[in-house]
């Protein structure tokens, strides 16, 4: 287990920046940095990330740092590995794109990087909407959630892109969360050390658009994991095994119940009203089938595939 002594006290994302407060995109940033030591080549796609990073020529991100079309992110990825490789630099490419960048517009190329086993590490941060724009909904907004395309909660489940990915039996897939940055910066050590297409989805509870205090956010992105609404595991070779706080909380009765992470945010306020009572259990079972779909993987040895 990495510790945070371990950790270079080099930063490579500065301050100064557009960020609200309270951001996880740059905390996710910062520790990414950190995890590789400011020894990679970054690609982002539009998103909160392109504000974050600025206007030419001010930046606070010390690696390189390219930006690409909305769809294009695992496509120009791709190329600049091989670019790299071509000119005998063995540095890692890493994709950072918010899920509108990657459940929905990016999925394309995404999909097909991931088909050819690119040599690139794909993160997508993931708080759960177009936050950047106005907060609309996308394909990995989970149900129930209030965005202004969604009035009323979005009526749909969340799309699973970490179970897509592995479905094209990629090398290492992985969750994780911005409040448990010592898991993420494991997870980002491992990919970088294997050869292929790699896949990082990262929980980033987003104060703006969740609607909670800024001060709040590592809270409410330990409660998604403690209730068991974000589960923390890696896909190694076709294995899924736990990780971290999430690895404890197989057995139902460890975790928090539910409401404390809805309570915690607006965006969830309609749903414990006692009118909502059935929308509330709808999304109590969509937490539930997926722990269950766990639990049966993990019998059968953990094999996704
Ligand atoms: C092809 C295209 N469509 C729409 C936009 C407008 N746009 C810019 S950022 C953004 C939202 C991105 O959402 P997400 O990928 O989840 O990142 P976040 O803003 O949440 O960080 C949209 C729709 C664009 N730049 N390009
Ligand atoms: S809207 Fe959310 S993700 Fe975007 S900059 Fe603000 S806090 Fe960060
Ligand atoms: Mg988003």
């Amino acid at each position: 287990m990495v510790s945070v002594r371990e950790l270079t006290r080099e930063e490579y994302w500065l301050p100064g920046h557009a960020a609200c407060a309270g951001c996880p995109a740059t905390l996710g940033l910062r520790m990414l940095g950190k995890a590789l030591e400011g020894r990679f080549v970054l690609v982002v796609p539009a998103g909160c990330t392109t504000v974050i990073q600025g206007t030419y020529p001010r930046t606070p991100s010390r690696v390189p740092l390219v930006n690409t079309a909305f769809a294009a992110s695992a496509a120009v990825a791709s190329g600049l590995r091989a670019a790299l490789e071509a000119r005998g630099l063995d540095v890692p490419v890493v994709v950072w794109a918010g899920d509108g960048g990657t459940a929905d517009i990016g999925l394309q190329a995404l999909s097909g990087a991931a088909e050819r086993n690119e040599d690139i590490i794909y993160i997508c941060y993931d708080n759960e909407a177009y936050q950047n724009t106005g907060i609309q909904r996308s394909g990995a907004t989970p149900r129930g959630a209030w965005t202004t395309t969604t009035p009323s909660g979005k009526a749909e489940g969340r799309k699973d892109v970490p179970l897509i990915v592995a479905a094209h039996r990629v090398p290492y897939v992985a969750t994780a969360s911005v409040a448990y940055p010592l898991d993420f910066v494991e997870k980002v050590r491992k990919a970088a050390s294997k050869r292929g297409f790699k896949y990082i989805h990262l929980h980033a509870p987003c104060p703006t658009g969740w609607r909670f205090p800024p001060s709040e956010m590592v809270r409410v992105g330990r409660l998604a994991v403690e209730t068991g609404a974000w589960v923390l595991f890696e896909i190694e070779g076709g294995v899924l095994r736990l990780t971290g706080r999430s690895a404890a909380l197989l057995d139902p009765g460890r975790r928090r119940p539910l409401e404390e992470y809805l309570r915690a945010q607006g965006r969830f306020a309609h749903l414990l009203r006692p009118e909502n009572a059935h929308l509330l259990e709808r999304v109590r079972r969509d937490v539930e089938e997926y722990w269950e779909w766990i639990r049966r993987v993990l019998e059968r040895g953990g094999r996704v595939y």
